[in-house]
């Protein structure tokens, strides 16, 4: 699944019509369907994607975000060590001085917890990410409007992507 889009030839860029998204996970997490049913509702909505696959190095999300120059970043992890991997992963992205800032977002079952960690959240939108999606019942259809709301081309960090936080609950959605 590594790096392939159905929507591109090899070698090819996609055709950027519409924002490009990036679908990740992180170094640890092994579980696939989570990514593929990403894949499929992003590319449901239009966009075109690169889906990296399962357990993904920071250092290649990096190289592979240098090479496709994604408009968003989606990233899923549900083997419960999102928070503390996801954070890493995106403190390593905010760090590449030759990345220009573009949205991140999170979502999963991130921790083995059922009850909210709004602390927790706050430190993964600190450390760079625009949006968190917590498991629960409004996650996805919350996150169908937050990829609405990402325009290409972005070139800056849109701080207005910071409301996108679902907590654990499911509940408040902007
Ligand atoms: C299949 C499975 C596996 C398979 C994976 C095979 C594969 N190729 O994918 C195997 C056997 C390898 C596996 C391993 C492990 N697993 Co497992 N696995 C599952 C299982 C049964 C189904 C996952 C699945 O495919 N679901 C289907 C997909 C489509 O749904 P999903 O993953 O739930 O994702 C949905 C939402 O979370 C949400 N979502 C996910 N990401 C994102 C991102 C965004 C942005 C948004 C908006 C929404 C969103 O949308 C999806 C659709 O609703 C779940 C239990 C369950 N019933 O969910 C456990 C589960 C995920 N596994 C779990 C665990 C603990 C493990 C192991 C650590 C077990 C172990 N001790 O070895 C390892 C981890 C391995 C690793 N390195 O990551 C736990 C995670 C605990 C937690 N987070 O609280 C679960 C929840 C089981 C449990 N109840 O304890 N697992």
């Amino acid at each position: 699944m590594r790096g392939v889009t159905t929507e591109t030839p090899p070698g090819a860029l996609p055709e950027r019509t519409k924002p490009l998204v990036l679908i990740s996970t992180v170094a640890s997490d092994a579980h696939t369907w989570n990514l593929v049913f990403l894949q499929l509702l992003v590319e449901e909505l239009g966009h075109p994607v690169v889906n990296l696959g399962p357990c993904v190095p920071e250092e290649l999300l990096a190289q592979a975000c240098r090479e496709h120059r994604p408009d968003l970043l989606v990233m899923s992890s549900v083997n419960g060590h999102g928070f503390r991997d996801g954070l890493s992963a995106i403190r390593h992205l905010r760090a590449q001085p030759d990345l220009d800032p573009f949205p991140a977002a999170i979502g999963g079952k991130l921790s083995t917890s059922d009850s909210d960690d709004p602390e927790r959240v706050r430190e993964l939108v600190e450390a760079g990410f625009d949006a968190v999606f917590m498991d629960g019942s409004a996650a996805v259809s919350t996150f169908r409007r937050f990829l609405a709301s990402v325009e290409r081309p972005t070139g800056v960090h849109p701080p207005q992507h910071r409301q996108w936080t679902v907590p654990l609950s499911g509940k408040a959605a902007p």
